[in-house]
């Protein structure tokens, strides 16, 4: 049976995601989808790259640091955060290169059965009319203010972007950021089947701290509640 085998938040962490496909044991058939943020805060951003740029069945969705290099690539209203800028420089004189590459990844996969997007959906709004902001930096909305996850009723979206202890898995939404970067695992999903494996990180490649200033509000509100938050 062909798979899709969907893989979370990478941020540079190359020697994991090398590991990760390992694990899996990837045949020529499956489709690799990455849920985007491949880059920023690890050790190898211009590792991971080159390589979904390079494998053929690769696909990647728009992260909010992909999205937030590409603002800053076109010029556009933006202040980078200190890892963002350490991206820039590590990608040097291809960086014009690598984000043409970017600015055709899509914002949005539908695998058919379930659908692929960095951050998530806002509850209640067609597919086609959900906005590039909220599929690469949604958290939580509505009056209850509550996680989009738990509001949202469409076809099933794996996500990353929220970083959980553990994969966050429920009929409607799937979440596999585990915070690879921070010194927690690199997982990717396997579907139909909905299987879970996951690498641990080889450390602890970035503190929490080091977000984009206009973040942090959303990070103190998360440290009430149970899953942590990290972008
Ligand atoms: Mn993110």
């Amino acid at each position: 049976m062909d798979r899709a085998i969907i893989i979370g938040d990478v941020h540079g962490c190359y020697f994991e995601l090398r590991a990760l496909l390992e694990e899996i044991q990837i045949r020529p058939s499956d489709r690799i989808v990455f849920v985007g943020d491949l880059i920023t805060k690890g050790p190898a951003d211009r590792e991971v790259f080159d390589f979904v740029r390079a494998t053929r069945r690769c696909e990647s969705v728009l992260g909010n640091h992909e999205y937030d290099l590409l603002r800053f690539w076109r010029r556009q209203d933006i202040t980078l955060s200190r890892p963002q800028r350490q991206t820039v420089a590590a990608l040097g004189g291809l960086f014009d290169g690598y984000m043409e590459w970017i600015a055709g990844l899509p914002k949005l996969i539908d695998l058919g059965d379930q659908l692929v997007v960095h951050a998530g959906l806002r509850p209640g709004i067609a597919l086609e009319r959900q906005s590039v902001e909220d599929l690469t930096s949604i958290r939580r909305c509505g009056d209850s203010n509550a996680p989009w996850f738990d509001q949202y009723e469409g076809k099933t979206a794996v996500f990353g972007h929220w970083v959980f202890n553990a994969p966050h898995m429920t009929k409607n939404a799937i979440g596999i950021d585990t915070g690879c970067v921070y010194g927690g695992s690199l997982t990717a999903v396997i579907l139909p089947q909905r299987r879970l494996v996951s690498i641990p990180a080889v450390k602890s490649y970035s503190r929490k701290e080091e977000r984009s200033a206009g973040q942090h509000e959303n990070v103190r509100q998360a440290s009430l509640s149970r899953p942590s938050l990290h972008s």
